[in-house]
């Protein structure tokens, strides 16, 4: 893997490296399966579960305060971006719109075409997740998860689920697409949750 795309971290870039990652300067595509074309138009969120039933359209998403981000990605593969910059709605001024039950704890994020993640409410409710729809100053293209993705930048990037189009609110943990496949439930790079044990 390594040579003309990826590179070791330069002594000044590993405080901000996680152990076992190697640095890329392009933004890799990682998906599983086809990669769905939605437009702005016919995307929906819905929330349901653990919170009363509701359904966001593109227009309501952007009637939402809109908010600016600069952070690094790691993808349990082994390539992490550095400083990237995006564009989109805090996780946490979009839950103020929610009727979210005092009984919720867990979160699954669901996305067109099937994919599914999951995450404790804690770890989903943080000020530095978001739902992202530009990336270095374009609109975020359908393979990087356009027009709407979920952003977790604490955590591995499968954690970060792409055409984002449903969340679902539970009290206790259900696992995703990949953490019933051998991910962690977790996914912290710093401590190299990739696998679960
Ligand atoms: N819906 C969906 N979201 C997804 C994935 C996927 O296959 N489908 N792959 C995950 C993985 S493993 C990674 S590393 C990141 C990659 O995002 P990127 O393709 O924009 O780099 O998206 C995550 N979100
Ligand atoms: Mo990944």
């Amino acid at each position: 893997m390594l040579g003309k795309f990826f590179q070791k971290p330069e002594p000044s870039q590993g405080d901000r490296v996680p152990p076992g990652q190697y640095l890329t300067k392009g933004f890799p595509v990682l998906t599983y399966g086809d990669t769905p074309k939605i437009s702005t138009a016919e995307w929906t969120l819905k929330v349901w579960g653990l919170a009363t039933e509701k359904t966001y359209s593109w227009d309501d998403m952007m009637s939402l305060p809109i908010s600016e981000f600069h952070l690094d990605f790691h993808c349990v593969t082994r390539w992490s971006r550095l400083d990237m910059d995006w564009t989109g709605i805090k996780v946490t001024d979009f839950l103020s719109t929610i009727e979210l039950s005092p009984k919720a704890t867990h979160v699954m994020q669901h996305s067109y075409g099937g994919y599914t993640t999951n995450l404790t409410l804690e770890e989903f409710a943080r000020d530095d997740n978001f739902f992202g729809f530009k990336v270095l100053n374009e609109p975020l293209s359908a393979e990087h998860g356009g027009p709407m993705r979920i952003v977790v930048p604490h955590l591995y990037a499968w954690k970060s689920a792409k055409w984002i189009h449903g969340l679902e609110f539970l009290d206790h943990e259900e696992l995703g697409f990949w953490e019933r496949n051998g991910y962690h439930r977790r996914g912290d790079p710093w401590l190299e949750e990739r696998y679960s044990s």
